[in-house]
């Protein structure tokens, strides 16, 4: 078969009807702003890049250098397109609206540049992590609230793993798709079409030192998991932790599993670890798409109405039934104490 690149495909996308140019060129445009991502990921020390930039995020979280060049880069890029309306990214307290001088488009993209960069330092994978909304009629000056739309609004949603190979993984809710760069040729080539991700899981991913803060029902459901053949499950499960939430979604995304940041003690007064907009949001929706389920706990994901730009949720994502137990023991619990 001959190879399928990102272009082709797009342009088959807009053919079926799924997107319209603007938001083929949106995705063109964040595709090539990540191929510079990944140049300077790999530089690693010769490059400058490593360690910390000496400032801080709107979430009090030290940046990295590759934070703020990974932040630079995609702002940049989609600049003067004339493909969106404004951009929102975890590194910014505020939308950032589009310069003038250049047209503005119908779209808005939020993005976290560099997920995962307390890891970059020890050349362990990274990634960009993006979801796009429509932005509403007659808003030509986008604010905060314009970008507070549920998931199940976002027109398209991706991530880039900056890792062994730079893998594009894709969503415009009609499947998942995975796209790995050609390096030498400098293009996405698509190497999985409508990936399925397997209804149960062997593999589960949590910070388990967390484990003596969580709620009694992730207790119970982490518990039954460690407790293997003989436990409850009567099957053993595997634990795999990059602490780089792009790598491990990718590891679900190609062999199954699932991945919990549920709320805990610690984390009880931000709601949770995770942002909705910009890493839970694009995730579920990848996720679904793929066939896997993706919940905060007690609901699904991508139905929960955002109420801030940076807000967080805890999260529950992967092999559909292993969500839905874990989900399950949290609303009755919830049930019993009601
Ligand atoms: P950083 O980008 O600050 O490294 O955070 C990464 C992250 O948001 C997500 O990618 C990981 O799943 C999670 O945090 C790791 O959290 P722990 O620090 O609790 O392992």
């Amino acid at each position: 078969m001959k190879p399928v690149s990102l272009i082709q495909f797009l342009i088959e996308e807009r053919r079926a009807g799924h997107i319209n140019a603007e938001l083929s060129l949106l995705i063109e445009v964040v595709a090539r702003a990540c191929k510079r991502i990944a140049v300077a990921t790999s530089k690693g020390a010769l490059g400058g890049v490593l360690g910390e930039a000496g400032t801080g995020n709107i979430q009090g979280e030290a940046q990295k250098k590759l934070d703020v060049i990974s932040n630079e880069i995609l702002l940049e890029a989609n600049a003067w397109g004339g493909h969106l309306a404004a951009c929102a990214s975890e590194e910014m307290e505020d939308p950032q609206q589009i310069p003038d001088g250049y047209p503005k488009g119908q779209h808005l993209l939020l993005f976290d540049p560099l997920d995962g960069s307390s890891n970059i330092d020890v050349n362990i994978s990274v990634g960009t992590i993006f979801s796009v909304l429509r932005c509403p009629d007659g808003v030509t000056e986008p604010k905060a609230e314009h970008f507070l739309q549920p998931g199940t609004t976002q027109l398209a949603a991706g991530y880039v793993v900056y890792g062994p190979a730079t893998v594009l993984v894709l969503t415009f809710g009609h499947g998942t798709h995975e796209f790995t760069l050609d390096r030498e040729v400098g293009s996405f080539i698509l190497s999985r079409r409508n990936i399925r991700i397997p209804g149960q899981a062997t593999e589960f991913a949590i910070n388990m030192s967390n484990q003596r803060h969580w709620q009694p029902p992730m207790q119970r459901y982490i518990g039954e998991l460690l407790a293997g053949k003989t436990g409850p499950r009567g099957k053993d499960f595997n634990m795999r932790w990059v602490a780089s939430m792009v790598a491990d979604v990718h590891r679900i995304v190609t062999r199954g599993g699932v991945f919990y940041y549920p709320l805990d003690a610690k984390i009880e007064k931000q709601g949770g670890k995770l942002r909705i907009m910009y890493e839970a949001n694009p995730m579920a929706f990848i996720i679904e798409q793929a066939g896997g389920a993706a919940t905060t706990g007690r609901q699904r994901i991508m139905e929960v109405q955002p109420t801030g730009l940076h807000q967080r949720v805890p999260v529950f994502l992967g092999s559909k039934e292993e969500v839905e137990l874990a989900t399950r023991y949290h609303l009755e619990a919830e049930g019993a104490q009601a």
